[in-house]
């Protein structure tokens, strides 16, 4: 059976949704981050960078939690009704790429340092200046995805891709900070996501989860 390293509120959120989405039975397999377990050998033979998540499928191991969502759109989208979760055509792909990369890398890498810079760093290494500079990074792109969800209901095409799934993971995230006070376009394709009867908890109800 597929086994995936890491539980909510963690990136692991992205993989799970997809193996939701495509109904295909998995084991869940905690892994305490603030026990340190990342750093067993056993987790590091599996991700030598001791991040979650991990996928484990057979043979196959994979993490990097975009790398896991298009693995598992590739190797089982035909189970996802209507088919697809990757487009057939080679521009729908390279768009539906473009917007994957954005989202990894303008989106969620200021979130990122945010997080660093607010709660992961040790109080001494965090610094505000940091933390206020990465939100507006990320500040500065919001507009970039809000103006090319005008009247879409997909980031690419007329059908889900995995563009859609990284990007409803990734928007929660920004909503947390905030950033999606201005993006009525972003935010409503939000609410279309998580309304899914397959979509994960959000982030806040994992957070609330862990703190009840
Ligand atoms: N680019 C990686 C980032 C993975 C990542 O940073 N995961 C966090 C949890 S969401 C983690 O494992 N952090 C442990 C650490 O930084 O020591 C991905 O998308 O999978």
């Amino acid at each position: 059976m597929i086994k995936l390293y890491g539980t909510p509120p963690t990136r692991a959120l992205r993989a799970m949704w997809l193996l939701n989405e495509l109904d295909l039975p998995h084991e869940i397999i905690p892994v305490d981050l603030t026990a340190g377990e990342q750093m067993t050998p056993e987790f590091l033979a599996l991700n030598p960078g001791a991040k979650l998540p991990v996928l484990v499928d057979g043979d196959m191991v994979v993490s990097e939690s975009a790398a896991i969502q298009l693995y598992l759109a590739d190797k089982y989208g035909e189970r996802f009704p209507g088919g697809g979760l990757i487009p057939d055509t080679v521009e729908d792909r390279a768009r539906m790429y473009q917007w994957l990369f954005f989202l990894m890398t303008e989106i969620e890498a200021p979130l990122w340092r945010i997080a660093l810079h607010s709660f992961v760093y040790e109080t001494e290494e965090q610094s505000a200046t940091e933390a206020a500079l990465a939100k507006r990074d990320a500040a500065r792109m919001i507009p970039v995805l809000e103006q090319h969800m005008q009247g879409r209901d997909y980031l690419v095409g007329d059908a889900l891709t995995v563009a859609d799934f990284n990007a409803a993971f990734t928007l929660d995230w920004a909503r947390e900070e905030a950033l999606l006070d201005d993006a009525p376009a972003l935010s409503a394709f939000l609410d279309r996501m998580y309304a899914r009867p397959k979509a994960p908890v959000t982030i806040a109800a994992a957070f609330a989860a862990l703190q009840a």
